[in-house]
């Protein structure tokens, strides 16, 4: 028989690092994907990894006898059936968090999870820590997988987790962590709010007492375990409401308060000022507080951090009509976020792509006080013009089409908005694909390739 040795199911991203881990530590591989040879070697160069067995699209004779432990990538759905065969088997299903965990040199874990501002919220973090001259490493679902920084020493690993990845540890433990708010998303993998809530929670699972949970207060869902969790926890929200609120707003200053000391940081301060960017400031400035960094290094952080792309990212002003992307919406409730910001019928939106199951409905009020054209394009767009019930629609072929949509019927102080609430799989490769497509269309307008009708 073969030398016992470990799976990898999925070669995107987390794939690759993991082959290259385990390849580094001479072990055993047997890597597996459903798509065939010819799609996966698009993204890697297989003929590298000489010594691992690789099971391809059709071929699925795995010898699963000779896997201990299969690590599963996080698109991989635990109801795949190569999953549910290593389960039967007995084998151990980890997903590449858990395995990185348990693969770390040293550092102090701050994980981030929740619905929307995730990415922004640990690049802030990962910033004021950096600032404050920490030996620092940003990874997790931010696009770097956890196992390819686990080779070195840091005093702080900021990691982005997932719900997807969320539903992979067993005994993944963060010193410090952040769930910021939670509204319906991924409805398609996780069925339920309640499946979807009970896997976000998983990032407390292991924390001990002495441990730090910092919760996003405003999402009333997230209420229920300030008192329930062993650790040590901390609240932030839009105003001091509970004896946990540790960062909060007043008028247009932050107050972040570490129970002993408070400093305030002017909105004004901030490069975006907008709601959803706000709050991720606040939590990164209460988690790195906590951290004992000094205020004047976190205020002097966050002035310079600009928004990050795709995250309504101002693109462009072409004749008085502003040009955001914001393609990270990938839920409807990431689009009423970016609505929150704009006057009424001001917004040009760009919606629409691959559903997960999740309603529109919820946005039926913004959009008819917001929108003076709603375009839709992608597979989602008959259900959500039917649920949003909006009466000024414009079906598009595809994003040139909505783009130059857009800028014909555009006017001076309109806003167009790429804010799709849906993924991006029905027509890109992923949400950065789609955001750059969208600008590439606006940059064509710009460079007078394209005049208005
Ligand atoms: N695959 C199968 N069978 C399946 C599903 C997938 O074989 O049933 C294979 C695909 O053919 C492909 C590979 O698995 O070769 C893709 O694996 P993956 O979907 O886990 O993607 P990675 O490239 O490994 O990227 C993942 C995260 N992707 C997802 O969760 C879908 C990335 O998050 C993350 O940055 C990366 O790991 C590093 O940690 C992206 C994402 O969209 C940004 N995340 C979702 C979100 O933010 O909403 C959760």
């Amino acid at each position: 028989m073969k030398e016992k040795g470990c799976g990898i199911l999925g070669l995107g991203i987390s794939g690759e690092a993991l082959l290259d881990f385990l390849s580094k530590k001479g072990k055993k591989v047997y890597a597996i994907d459903d798509r065939e040879r010819g799609e996966v070697e698009k993204r890697i160069d297989l003929s590298r990894y000489k010594d691992v067995d690789f099971f391809l699209g059709e071929d699925k004779n795995i010898p699963l006898e000779g896997i201990s432990t299969l690590i599963i990538s996080p698109g991989i759905p635990m109801e795949h059936p190569v999953v549910k065969e290593a389960l039967k088997r007995k084998i151990e299903v980890i997903g590449e968090i858990e395995f990185a965990y348990r693969n770390k040199k040293s550092g102090y874990i701050i994980a981030i999870t929740g619905t929307n501002g995730k990415t922004t919220t640990t690049s802030m973090i990962g910033k004021i820590l950096e600032r404050a001259g920490k030996n620092v490493t940003v990874a997790g679902n931010v696009g770097r997988p956890f196992i390819s920084v686990v080779d070195r020493d840091y005093d702080f690993i900021v990691l982005e987790i997932s719900s997807f990845q969320l539903e992979g540890i067993l005994t993944f433990r963060p010193e410090m962590a952040l769930l910021l708010n939670i509204s319906l998303d991924h409805l398609d993998r996780h069925k339920n709010m309640e499946s979807y809530f009970n896997i976000k929670k998983r990032i407390f699972k292991n924390q001990r007492p002495g441990d730090i949970s910092i919760l996003g207060q405003d999402s009333p869902a997230l209420l229920g375990l300030k008192d329930a969790l062993p650790t040590k926890v901390y609240l932030f929200g839009m105003e001091k409401r509970y004896r946990k609120t540790s960062a909060y707003l007043v008028g247009d200053e932050i107050y972040i308060s570490n129970g002993e000391r408070e400093f305030i940081i002017d909105k004004g301060e901030l490069k975006n000022r907008s709601i959803p960017f706000v709050l991720n400031a606040m939590a990164a400035s209460l988690s790195t507080f906590l951290l004992g960094v000094s205020e004047d290094i976190i205020r002097e952080a966050l002035r310079n951090f600009s928004s990050l792309p795709h995250r309504m990212e101002d693109v462009e002003v072409l004749d008085g009509v502003r040009f955001i992307n914001d393609s990270k919406a990938t839920n409807p409730n990431a689009v009423l976020s970016a609505l929150s910001n704009f006057n009424e019928k001001s917004v040009i939106l760009i919606m629409g792509g691959q559903d997960k199951d999740l309603s529109f409905e919820g946005l039926r009020e913004e959009i008819s006080r917001k929108v003076k054209l709603l375009i839709l394009m992608g597979q989602a767009q008959n259900k959500i013009a039917k649920e949003v019930g909006y009466n000024n629609i414009y079906f598009a072929t595809g994003m040139e089409d909505a783009v130059y949509t857009a800028y014909e019927k555009a006017h001076i102080g309109d806003v167009v908005l790429l804010s799709p609430g849906c993924t991006s799989w029905d027509m890109y490769s992923n949400y950065e694909v789609r955001g750059d497509d969208f600008k590439r269309w606006v940059k064509k307008i710009k460079d007078g390739k394209r005049e208005r009708a």
